[in-house]
């Protein structure tokens, strides 16, 4: 007679199966390489192959969000498959098998096509595979005789096979558990936080002039100067922050140069370091968005170790990958530009770079939104011809250049915030690195403009902020900022959203009075 198992049974069996894979492929990661995880390795491929409007609509929800609902996306996708391979089993093993064959070979490739994965990196989806199998064959077996001994109502032996069944998926299911957790411990960028620990501080020999003093309206609510490494904005493609110690860091200088060169970490710290104050912006911040924070950098001249190698005069753009295969493409002017002072940077606001800041090294060009320009976990430059290669965001259908945009915000008040009768502190900043803030101005419930305030400039490449203090009547208003850069431009009314080069338009603020 056939057996058949029951469905919620074979619906457990599929989603154990998969999910011992997966915990056994975590935990081999934690030493191969973490983003070797089967599970990560299909989020990675996952976001670098969905479509452009999946990004956009992810990216809404905020950098961190949109990585949690991924992950969530994907564990429900997973889950659902593993149910399904276990309910399309209840008569025979082999659809499950099959299935875990096909889940087992797909994590194989996505891992192999992962850029910054070695070698023995296959060793953790192989053992996901066998791992996975393995459990899916044994208790799929347990199920099947405890099903027949049930079918042939053999007494006893019936309740032996149900107690086995039990304790087998219930120690499958512990095991999942520790595995998962362990590879999480063991993975989880310890190595590269022990060398960060160990470098100290990072001191340049060229320090930045001290920010001045009245660099910031902080008492009446615009950000602090300088941004706490804890609190600088963070926008990346990684899913887990790449690992990677400073021992092991080169930076590969090659193309369109007179020699390659080659740098470990110990010769960018044994150069001159410069310091140097820059306000980096995300293009994906909306209008009033949050993406833009200041840091004092420490490290090395690009420009000097372009003219090291050599540029040739063919060079139109730097392309530069990051460990974790992320690229973009800089214009080679704007690297070697002695105003704007590209940098390599090692240091950020005296530390060494935090690892989910770009540790070891890191590029920032002061003037360029970061995702032409600021590659994190850099290893690699190669001087191409303009246009010869297309980079991440680019085959994204975001602009190949792109310039920081003139653009204000204000800090003070939140919108929808009420206050006494009364003065009232408008404050905020705006932003025009490498051309530097000419003028702000804020005007209340569509009057006329009036300008306000600014801080004082530290240097062009900076923030600056600015306040105003007003007496206003009780009721309903609205606050409005524009600013005018030294080139003369005055931000426009006009919104155009972040794709593809940057937002324009003026930012408001509702708030109430009484
Ligand atoms: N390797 C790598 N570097 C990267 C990115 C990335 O996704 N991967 N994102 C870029 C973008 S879009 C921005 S705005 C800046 C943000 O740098 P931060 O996270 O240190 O603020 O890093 C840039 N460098
Ligand atoms: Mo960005």
């Amino acid at each position: 007679m056939e057996t058949r198992l029951p469905r919620m049974k074979a619906a457990l069996i599929g989603v154990l199966a998969v999910g011992s894979a997966l915990a056994v492929g975590h935990l081999v990661a934690a030493f191969v390489g973490i983003g070797a995880s089967p599970y990560l390795a299909v989020a990675n491929s996952t976001v670098d192959l969905s479509p452009q409007w999946l990004t956009e609509f992810g990216k809404q929800f905020g950098p961190e969000w949109d990585k949690r609902l991924l992950f969530i996306a994907i564990a429900v996708t997973i889950a659902v498959l593993a149910v399904l391979a276990g309910l399309l089993s209840r008569r025979s093993p082999v659809p499950g098998t099959v299935i875990a064959v096909v889940l087992g070979v797909v994590s194989i490739a996505a891992v192999l096509f992962r850029p910054d994965l070695g070698q023995l990196a296959v060793l953790a989806p192989a053992a996901s595979l066998l791992v996975g199998l393995g459990v899916f064959r044994w208790l799929h077996g347990l199920a099947t005789r405890q099903a027949r001994a049930e079918s042939a109502d053999a007494g006893a032996d019936k309740e032996i096979d149900r107690r086995r069944f039990l304790i087998s998926s219930g120690g499958v299911a512990a095991g999942v558990g520790v595995a998962a957790v362990g590879g999480q411990f063991l993975g989880s960028g310890g190595d590269a936080e022990k060398s960060r620990r160990a470098l100290g501080s990072i001191t340049a020999a060229r320090r930045a002039p001290a920010i001045p003093a009245g660099a910031d309206f902080a008492s009446v609510g615009t950000p602090s100067f300088i941004t706490p490494n804890d609190r600088f904005y963070r926008i990346d493609t990684a899913l887990t922050v790449p690992s990677l110690r400073a021992e092991d860091w080169k930076l590969r200088i090659h193309g369109l140069v007179d020699t390659e060169v080659e740098y470990d970490f110990d010769d960018i710290r044994g150069r001159e370091l410069v310091e140097r104050v820059i306000t980096m912006t995300c293009v994906s911040n909306e209008v009033g968005g949050p993406y833009i924070s200041t840091a004092a950098f420490t490290g090395v001249y690009l420009r000097d170790l372009l003219m090291e190698a050599g540029v040739k005069p063919e060079a139109g753009q730097v392309f530069a990958t990051s460990v974790d295969g992320w690229t973009t493409a800089t214009p080679v002017a704007d690297m070697l530009s002695e105003e704007r002072g590209a940098l390599l940077a090692i240091g950020m606001n005296g530390e060494p770079l935090p690892l989910e800041h770009g540790f070891p090294a890191r590029i920032v060009v002061p003037g360029l939104y970061g995702y032409v320009s600021a590659t994190k976990w850099v290893i690699d430059l190669e001087l191409i011809r303009d246009g010869e290669k297309t980079f991440y965001w680019q085959d994204r259908k975001w602009a190949k250049e792109a310039p920081i945009k003139t653009q204000s915000r204000i800090d003070a008040p939140r919108s929808f915030q009420s206050f006494p009768p009364g003065k009232v502190s408008i404050a905020g900043i705006a932003w025009a690195q490498t051309t530097g803030v000419e003028r702000v101005e804020v005007r209340l419930d569509g009057g006329q403009w009036r300008e306000a305030e600014l801080s004082t400039e530290a240097n062009d490449q900076t923030w600056r902020m600015w306040k105003l203090d007003v007496d206003l009547t009780a009721g309903a208003h609205r606050a409005e900022v524009r600013a005018t850069d030294r080139s003369g431009y005055t931000q426009v009314e006009e919104r155009v959203p972040p794709i593809p080069d940057g937002a324009t338009g003026w930012h408001s603020v509702n708030f109430t009075v009484g």
